[in-house]
């Protein structure tokens, strides 16, 4: 071959888009390269590039699943986000994800701030019924609001619970006094701290399997230990290993996964630690549905 057919804006494997012969039934990844309510460690809107760039590092057989990447999947590219505009920024991924749900694509999106996931899962919401939303994270991000704003990357999954979502939360270590208030007053949000999973992993697999509804996954890149993965927007001690977060994507695979996010990758260095894992969180979903 005398063309070189490496695209490294292209996640590795991803089949050539042609928009008048999309696959039905397939996977889409769009990249939200968007980081304006970030707190802490700003640079997540490189993530898209780097975790794409990752990709590379895989093989087609991956041999802890005994199973190759043969799934259908596009990379759609990055939507233009509104810098400085949250609200804005996810009404435009809202809009991307509907028209990915018209050609019967399911979204895979890079972030970004985590939320990237709230126009995601606010389409996929008014689609289907009693959407589950597996949330893995450090955090609850289940604030009403942060410093005055709704649309923010601490208040993603309240607005996902506003929409009508289930939700699962694995690997939380940080939370504030009111999300705790909040989740007690609720009835539909099951939490598995960081340490339920370290010791009880089989519980929280069992649980997973017996879901029985569409599921939505969204992994915020600080759920992993700041050891394996420093480059997130608010690091925490005490996540979660690379093996735990496979069991979870494992055990899901087995469900109707109807969309995943990987979100919260934050570097501007190619190969690093944070986009590797945040890749091969991708890339297992793929090798695995
Ligand atoms: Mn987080």
């Amino acid at each position: 071959m005398l063309l070189n057919t490496y695209e490294p804006w292209k996640f590795a494997f991803s089949k050539a888009v042609d928009f008048d012969n999309i696959e039905k039934d397939s996977y889409g990844i769009i990249g939200v390269p968007f980081d304006s309510t970030t707190s802490y460690h700003s640079g997540s809107r490189l993530g898209p590039i780097v975790v794409r760039e990752a990709s590379y590092g895989f093989e087609n057989y991956n041999i802890n699943f005994k199973t190759s990447l043969d799934t259908t999947f596009y990379d759609f590219g990055d939507v233009n986000v509104v810098l400085g505009n949250c609200e804005a920024t996810c009404k435009i991924v809202e809009d991307t994800v509907n028209e990915l749900l018209d050609l019967e694509v399911k979204p895979i999106t890079i972030g970004g701030e985590h939320s990237a996931s709230i126009g995601v899962i606010k389409a996929l919401s008014d689609k289907y019924d009693n959407l589950t939303v597996v949330h893995l994270d450090a955090h609850r991000d289940l604030a009403f609001d942060f410093i005055g704003e709704k649309y923010s990357h601490a208040t993603v999954m309240r607005r996902a619970h506003e929409f009508g979502a289930n939700l699962v939360q694995i690997g939380i270590r940080s939370s504030s006094a009111e999300e705790e208030e909040f989740v007690k007053s609720t009835y539909n949000i099951q939490t598995f701290k960081n340490k339920d999973v370290h010791k009880h992993m089989d519980a929280v697999e069992y649980y997973l399997t017996n879901i029985d509804a569409p599921i939505y996954l969204s992994i915020d890149m600080d759920v992993f230990d700041p050891a394996i993965a420093p480059a997130v927007g608010n690091p925490t001690p005490g996540g979660l290993f690379t093996s735990e977060v496979e069991d979870v994507i494992k055990a899901l695979s087995y469900k109707n996964v109807v969309g995943i996010d990987v979100v919260e990758t934050a570097t501007d260095r190619l190969g690093e630690n944070t986009a590797v894992c945040a890749a091969k969180a991708i890339y297992d979903f793929l090798s695995l549905v």
